[in-house]
């Protein structure tokens, strides 16, 4: 590569280029890790986007109606870190990028949402970057055709390397774009030919061109090093009816002795071959040194969204009233007042009617009743909407000729819906739920996972969540599911009993600002079993009474979702011989952790047997038997302990042994 041509050529674009490599060379050293070639590699292409295309104002990071850049190869992270410092983001100074990747610096390792302005999303598992951008893509055309072009009208840019690419996920994500012809998506693709093993072909010989063109993409190809190259790409973009990927042929680690080498992938840390890169740069400066007229340079960009985001807000302002609460409403990710009402009223009226009904078909009727007064809720399914019961009647679906469509037919993707769902949430403006069998949260756990971090309320509607689902057998039976699933920092997993406490659930999922929610739900009936009604919402305390002891209590048993009619049953059998039994059900663990001593050690004292009943396995029970005041040599479990089988459900609770005889027999032989 002729580093002294690309220099002459274009000499301004090439100083500001050179500022991100310069400064990734100096972080990357400083911290003696990281990894410097793709951020060395992109810099071209990422100086053009910024500079005369990508509409940001620095000191507006929030603003909804900016165009979205994500950063999907996230290794590459001083890419978005030199870009945020340079542009003039005012938490990303000299001195995060000094400190990156050390303790409370705000210049994580890997680009972490929520750490610094302008990360949009969490990346570095590779290919989530590129699937949340098919959320964020989606987001925008569906409140633009809810609010109009005045206020939504922008595009979501991606850099994704071979990595991305070649991840499972990112052909979840390209096939969706592609369906639904998301032309405001526009992906670069960093072809350098490298990842850490070596060169592409050790591992794969796809020909990405034609795959992004099979699968609905307009694909232009290009040197990600000639700045008029990539503006054109980049403009022809924009005016495509086709989401588009650009494929730009660049050299990892440009300039760097290590160049074109997957050496270059990784930290280059040697001062002597640091020195020899910026001499090629022509870069005189000492470590996280900016000359004065290329930082103002790069901060006139970062202020060149000033009077389109004035417009932004006047044309904003200009809305009705309740427009503009709407719209911040929806933003700040706020439950209407309506809600609260109409969950009780559906409580109240199920309290009465007492139907026997599976909880998939109990999280339709809160669907029915919440999603008519939300309209910022998205629903979808990977493919089972009948089985999960994830679509309300007001729903219609998704498409090119219907923006407005709030159903989304995810295809056979769990690990794509679970991704683009974050990639909604993360837009703003969205609440997405998504369906798929509890058994293939294991297919959208990377996603799941990420949302936990993430922070973002993403809600995962997995229904068939047990033996119980019956004919279809192991391969779907969930058995630790429900075990990785509460495993997982910041996430509440919801096994409601009944339609009472589905309906209590959803609203707690609704209402979340900072925690994914996994509904668990059974593809069976269940009887109504809080048929006295309350106004509290008594899932919100993740664990409470449910049925006390008459008289001395010798036994409590805690249940969760379909168990807890078993533990009930077992209940009767056990008070019938005068052994005074309190049943607690326990529909979210989390939320119960999080209550006080007092009230925990009210609904779960010690001295009485205790004995668990859930259709799963036994790990993270011991928590609620022998702690909490629990006793080993008193406590008891009775659920799954291998993978289930192909049976009708009933004959499958038999042959485990899970049922009321077989809880009162292991109570009885505890006392
Ligand atoms: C899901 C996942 N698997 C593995 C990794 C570890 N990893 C980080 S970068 C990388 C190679 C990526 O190659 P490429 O996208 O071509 O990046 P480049 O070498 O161009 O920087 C790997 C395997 C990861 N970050 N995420």
């Amino acid at each position: 590569m002729d580093i002294a041509a690309l220099r002459s050529a274009h000499p301004d674009h090439w100083k500001k280029a050179a500022a991100i490599r310069a400064l990734t060379l100096d972080a990357v050293h400083a911290a003696n890790s990281g990894h410097s070639g793709m951020p060395m590699g992109m810099a071209d292409v990422a100086t053009v986007l910024f500079e005369k295309h990508l509409k940001f104002h620095a000191a507006s990071p929030d603003w909804p109606d900016r165009d979205r850049f994500i950063l999907s190869a996230g290794h590459g992270s001083m890419l978005l870190y030199s870009l945020l410092h340079l542009t003039g983001y005012a938490d990303m100074t000299l001195d995060q990028i000094r400190n990156f990747r050390q303790w409370g610096a705000i210049t994580a390792g890997h680009p972490e949402y929520g750490h610094a302005k302008g990360i949009e999303t969490t990346t570095g598992p590779l290919g989530q970057g590129i699937s949340n951008a098919v959320g964020f893509a989606m987001a925008e055309e569906m409140l633009r055709a809810r609010f109009g072009r005045k206020l939504v009208d922008h595009y979501t840019y991606v850099i994704a390397g071979d990595g991305c690419l070649m991840e499972g996920v990112s052909h979840e994500a390209i096939g969706l774009a592609g369906r639904h012809a998301l032309s405001k998506l526009i992906v670069f693709w960093d072809n350098n030919n490298i990842t850490i093993d070596g060169t592409v072909d050790l591992a794969d010989r796809t020909d990405q061109v034609k795959r992004f063109r099979a699968s609905g993409w307009q694909v232009l190809e290009i040197d990600g090093h000639d700045p008029e190259a990539i503006d054109a790409a980049i403009t022809t973009a924009k005016s495509s009816r086709k989401p588009t990927m650009i494929a730009c042929k660049t050299h990892i680690a440009l300039g760097h002795a290590a160049q074109d080498t997957s050496k270059g992938h990784g930290a280059l840390t040697d001062a002597g071959q640091l020195a020899a890169a910026k001499e090629a740069y022509g870069w005189p400066y000492g470590p996280f040194e900016i000359p004065a007229d290329v930082k103002s340079a790069w901060e006139a960009i970062g202020a060149r969204g000033t009077a389109e985001h004035d417009a932004w807000t006047a044309r904003l302002g200009e809305a009705s009233q309740s427009r503009q609460n709407e719209f911040a409403r929806i933003f700040a990710g706020e439950a209407p007042k309506a809600l609260s009402a109409r969950i009780k009223a559906l409580k109240k009226q199920i309290s009465e009617e007492k139907p026997s009904v599976a909880t998939r078909k109990s999280s339709e009727m809160v669907l029915e009743v919440v999603n008519p007064i939300m309209p910022e809720t998205v629903g979808g399914s990977a493919d089972l909407s009948g089985s999960n019961n994830t679509r309300s009647g007001d729903m219609s679906v998704f498409d090119v000729d219907n923006r407005k469509g709030r159903y989304v037919h995810w295809g056979i993707r769990e690990h794509g819906m679970a991704a683009a769902m974050n990639g909604m949430a993360l837009h703003g403006g969205i609440r997405p739920y998504g369906g798929t069998f509890m058994c293939f949260t294991d297919y959208a756990r990377p996603a799941m996972r990420l949302a936990a971090l993430m922070k973002v309320p993403s809600v995962f509607v997995m229904t068939h969540d047990s033996i119980g689902l019956g004919e279809d057998g192991p391969t779907h039976q969930p058995v630790e599911h429900l075990a990785i699933s509460r495993a997982t920092p910041n996430t509440w997993v919801f096994r409601p009993c009944d339609t009472v406490e589905t309906a209590e659930a959803w609203e707690l999922a609704l209402r979340s600002t900072q925690t994914p929610s996994v509904l668990s739900l059974t593809r069976q009936n269940v009887p109504t079993l809080r048929t006295e009604h309350k106004t509290a919402n008594l899932t919100a305390r993740g664990a409470y009474v449910l049925a006390d002891a008459t008289g001395k209590r010798q036994a409590l048993l805690m249940a969760t979702g379909s168990e807890v009619a078993i533990a009930m049953q077992a209940r009767d059998l056990l008070e019938a011989e005068g052994i005074g039994t309190r049943v607690v059900s326990m529909p979210c663990w989390e939320l119960f952790e999080e209550q006080d001593e007092a009230y925990r050690k009210r609904v779960l004292p010690g001295g009485p047997v205790r004995v668990a009943v859930e259709a799963a396995i036994r790990f993270g029970w011991d928590r609620w038997l022998y702690g909490e005041r629990g006793k080993r040599e008193k406590s008891g479990f009775i659920g799954m302990h291998d993978f289930g089988a192909s049976a009708p459900a009933e004959v499958l609770y038999e042959k485990f042994g899970i049922t009321a005889q077989a809880v009162a027999d292991k109570v009885k032989s505890l006392l």
